[in-house]
């Protein structure tokens, strides 16, 4: 059997306050299952500064940190642990571009969104972007870390392993 076949790993993906707010929660979380991915772990947290700060710790000095901590604390967000085939990098597929104008219409950003940073600088509000996903499978390895005890990731089958393969 080779390599690609077996590079099943975990990754990390946050629902983000704006998307809390809209009920898209549901929707959200049905493409990730009908693509296939296993949800291992799934909670509802109010971030607060510490974690942010160690969760984005290379944006903290920038000077759009002070408007991205404001919006992960308007709402609770949905913190999730996936499973799958090169997850990290198949869901960023999922997920799409950073900013909303740049996502394709396909995607997560791009199905939900539309308003550029350039547009939410101008008008004062903040950058929405629905959802986090983590970028490599180091980052995934260190947010998982920090959102989730080692008891809250679950190791079970899915009826697709246990009956269809
Ligand atoms: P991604 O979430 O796509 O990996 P990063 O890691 O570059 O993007 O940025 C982390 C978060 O910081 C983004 N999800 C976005 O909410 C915010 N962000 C990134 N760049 C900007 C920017 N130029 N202006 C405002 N917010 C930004």
């Amino acid at each position: 059997m080779s390599e690609e076949f077996e590079h099943v790993e975990k990754t990390f993906v946050a629902l983000k306050p704006d998307t809390v707010k809209r009920g898209l929660i549901g929707e959200i979380v049905s493409r990730f299952e009908n693509a296939g991915f296993k949800i291992c772990g799934m909670k509802m947290v109010w971030a607060t500064d510490d974690l942010l700060e160690e969760h984005y710790e290379e944006h903290v000095e920038k000077d759009f940190y002070e408007r991205l901590a404001e919006y992960m604390k308007k709402g609770p967000v949905v913190a999730m642990v996936l499973e799958g085939v090169n997850a990290v990098e198949n869901i960023r597929k999922i997920v799409g571009e950073t900013d909303p104008t740049e996502a394709d219409p396909a995607t997560i950003r791009g199905t939900y969104g539309h308003i550029s940073f350039a547009h939410a600088d101008g008008s004062g509000r903040l950058h929405k972007n629905l959802i986090h996903a983590s970028a490599e499978p180091e980052e995934a390895e260190k947010e998982i870390s920090i959102w989730f005890e080692d008891d809250e990731i679950h190791d079970f089958e899915t009826a697709q392993e246990e009956w269809v393969r």
